[in-house]
């Protein structure tokens, strides 16, 4: 068999690792868990092949906490051998996810802190709480509609009506983001995340993207309003404002990562409660809380499945392995989340009845945590009690082992979930 991206031999995806040889991760993710389990087994710190570029996979949370902390890794792709040398270049089709431009995610020390403080200034736990009434009104409309689609019985697409628009039209409003813009962004991003794009295709995305934001951001300039990317060019921490590009970055990050990831985590709540019955009822007679379960699809089924990249900038010996200077290092979020030295022998398991606060680290850990776990966090406690109090007889349209991951490497992106919002006999 060989791989459709790349042309390789897939041979080995099954085989796992096997000595010295690093794990190849499949680009169409056809089988995430066992990719999980495969990884977990060759941690704490294990070499994987992403499309050709090995890099050393990070599998356990102790070693992760420990890493995220070390100034000697940093976000700088110029730190990075394989980079240097042009054994990866602008072809690899994952070089999205670290070339990226300026920002707060690209960027390490005190530039960091620089491009960080205006941002975690904006998102204060006040303007997040800010927030809710939009949320709840955006999800009310779209509950509307998967009422109305489903009105007749028939089976209605969860992602698309509901656990994809969400996110795009909360991150939007609080970036001053125009919601016509919305279609042609979702295209994108799912261009820019699937594996199946052509090279010289994500390039051209990419391209437009940054066409795009720096569109948004001039306009912003010219007439300023009540949104996030408005107070981040405002903004003169210290009397350094941030330059157009730094400004474009964050917008261009924040947006990325209030999108992509939150629909995952609505999307895989509302999948597992639904695969085990048990567990929802739990939910629905109020014995156990929708944080509970919001925590625990957090850490069972991580929004990030590979977090790229850090690079070493000396050796560093961790658990008994050295991580060369010049070699990359990506936090595998989804096999740390299952590390059963932190949530037990039962870790691979769905289950919200474990005690609260689950410690785990889908959010990251250290100067990059997610500054917008917040609002992730709320929008999935106003999204998932609302869908499972209009629809308390929903279920899966499909057998759970027939929902499909999307061709995503490094994140946990479903590619549908058709549900039925009346199955009266559940
Ligand atoms: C996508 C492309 C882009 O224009 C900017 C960014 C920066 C932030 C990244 C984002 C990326 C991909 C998804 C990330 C996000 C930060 C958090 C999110 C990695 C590279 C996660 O999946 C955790």
């Amino acid at each position: 068999m060989s791989c459709p991206v790349t042309g390789r031999a897939t041979d080995s995806l099954s085989s796992g690792s096997t000595g010295a040889e690093p794990i190849v991760l499949d680009p169409l993710v056809r089988d995430r868990e066992g990719e999980i389990a495969r990884l977990r087994e060759s941690g704490p710190i294990t070499r994987i092949d992403l499309l050709g570029a090995v890099a050393f996979s990070v599998t356990d949370h102790a070693e992760a906490r420990q890493l995220l902390t070390d100034p000697r890794l940093v976000k700088d792709i110029n730190r990075w051998n394989a980079w240097r040398d042009r054994r990866i270049t602008r072809e690899w089709p994952l070089i999205g996810m670290i070339d990226a431009g300026r920002s707060m995610f690209t960027v390490d020390g005190a530039e960091h802190r620089r491009l960080r403080a205006m941002t975690a200034q904006a998102v204060t736990p006040r303007r997040v709480e800010g927030m809710r009434p939009a949320i709840e009104r955006i999800t009310a409309d779209l509950l509307d509609r998967v009422a109305e689609l489903g009105a007749d019985g028939s089976p209605v697409e969860l992602k698309e009506t509901f656990a994809l628009p969400l996110p795009m039209k909360v991150v939007s409003e609080l970036m001053g983001v125009d919601a016509k813009d919305h279609p042609r962004l979702h295209e994108l991003y799912d261009a820019f995340f699937s594996m199946l794009t052509p090279q010289e295709e994500r390039l051209a995305v990419i391209e437009e993207m940054d066409v795009f934001y720096t569109r948004v951001v001039a306009e912003k300039k010219a007439a300023p309003g009540d949104d996030l990317t408005s107070a981040l060019i405002l903004a003169d921490e210290g009397g350094e404002p941030l330059t157009d590009e730094e400004v474009i970055g964050n917008l261009k990050a924040m947006v990325a990562a209030g999108h992509e990831t939150t629909i995952s985590l609505i999307l895989h709540a509302v999948r597992a409660l639904l695969d085990n019955p048990d567990q929802l009822a739990l939910v629905l007679s109020g014995e156990v809380g929708w944080e509970a379960v919001i925590e625990e699809t957090l850490r069972w089924a991580s929004p990030s499945t590979h977090l790229l990249m850090r690079f070493a900038t000396e050796d560093i010996e961790v658990a008994g392995t050295v991580i060369p200077e010049g070699e990359g290092v990506v936090m595998s979020y989804a096999a740390i989340g299952r590390d059963p030295a932190q949530h037990g022998e039962d870790a691979d398991r769905f289950d919200i009845t474990r005690t609260l606060p689950i410690r785990h680290m889908a959010f990251g850990h250290g100067p990059h945590i997610c500054p917008g776990a917040a609002l992730s966090r709320l929008e999935a406690a106003i999204a998932l009690p609302a869908l499972f109090e209009r629809f308390p007889r929903m279920a899966l349209a499909v057998p759970n082992e027939e929902i499909r991951n999307m061709p995503v490497m490094t994140q946990n992106d479903l590619a549908a979930l058709p549900i039925l919002i009346d199955a009266a006999d559940r």
